[in-house]
């Protein structure tokens, strides 16, 4: 019977720095695998964030950003076991998809199985040159559990999740990011400093700005467009309403606000 996971905390460190939290995995001797005790711990980190941080940074300590499920849970799992398993993975990751704040992930060495559908519920991804992307599922003799089918298919197409399943196919960091597993591309060793660049950016924005993109944003997308153009109308209103939202237009107008340059963060 699959009970309620106990959280290790060690597994996962928690860093506040001003507006933005870093959370950590901190299991490198495994490679950053996910045990039931890593995800519950993920969960109650990011559930135990203060008001004050507006974005959150999420790394893995080590060489390797994460190795996906820990294998080793698989051993004594039977068939129903394995959908309450699979269904506690989909809420953790489903509550920091669409949580309070934007979630930057830090990617570095392997982003594989269980670490990509982790990394595929952040908002941003950052690689670095070390970084490479597989869903060695097909030869474990498993199948994604934890979201993939849904959010990594959504990312880069079934056609791509298929082949790296069947094939175990690796996509090393240029190529992945031209896939589209990640937005951005950083030389090695500096996947965390761009992270923490941006999400320091992302802090600054207008908290229903990035509410909208968190919450509305991927929903009107699979919207048909009818509805979707009615609820980007009625977001937009909300959004544009908040006082803050206000001043910072009166600032541009009065030559305050910022301009857009063409060099701008994610140059
Ligand atoms: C692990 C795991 C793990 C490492 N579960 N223990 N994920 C995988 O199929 C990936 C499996 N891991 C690897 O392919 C490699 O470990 C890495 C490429 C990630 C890193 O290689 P390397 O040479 O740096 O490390 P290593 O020597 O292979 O591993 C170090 C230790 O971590 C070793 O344990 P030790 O006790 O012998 O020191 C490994 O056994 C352990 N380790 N990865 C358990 N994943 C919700 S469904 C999601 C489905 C999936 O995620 S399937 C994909 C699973």
């Amino acid at each position: 019977m699959f009970a309620k996971p106990i959280a290790t905390l060690s597994d996962v460190s928690v860093e506040h720095r001003g507006a933005i939290s870093i959370i950590r995995l901190t299991r490198p001797k495994k490679r950053n695998a996910i045990s039931d005790g890593v995800m519950a711990a993920i969960g109650q980190r990011f559930d135990e964030l203060p008001e004050t941080t507006k974005a959150v940074v999420i790394d893995g300590e080590g060489e390797h950003f994460c190795a996906g499920l820990d294998l080793s849970s698989l051993k004594e799992m039977d068939a129903v076991d394995g959908v309450h398993h699979s269904r506690s993975w989909h809420k953790v990751l489903t509550a920091i998809e669409f949580g309070q704040v934007p979630i930057i992930a830090a990617l570095h060495g392997a982003v594989v199985g269980g670490g990509l559908e982790l990394a595929t519920s952040c908002h941003i991804r950052v690689a670095d040159d070390t970084t490479f992307f597989a869903l060695p599922e097909g030869s474990r003799g498993i199948f994604v559990g934890g979201g993939g089918s849904v959010r990594i298919t959504k990312l880069v197409g079934a056609q791509t999740v298929m082949d790296m399943m069947m094939t175990g196919r690796v996509y090393k960091a240029a190529d992945g990011v031209a896939r589209g597993f990640a937005q951005y591309h950083v030389p090695a060793g500096q996947a965390l400093a761009k992270a923490i660049e941006l999400a320091e950016r992302i802090a600054q924005n207008a908290p229903m700005t990035n509410y909208a993109l968190m919450h509305a944003l991927p929903r009107i997308a699979e919207q048909t467009a009818d509805h979707g153009f009615l609820m980007e109308a009625l977001m937009s209103s909300v959004v544009q309403s908040a006082p803050e939202a206000k001043a910072r237009v009166r600032a541009f107008l009065d030559g305050t606000g910022p301009k857009v340059k063409p060099t701008g963060i994610g140059n």
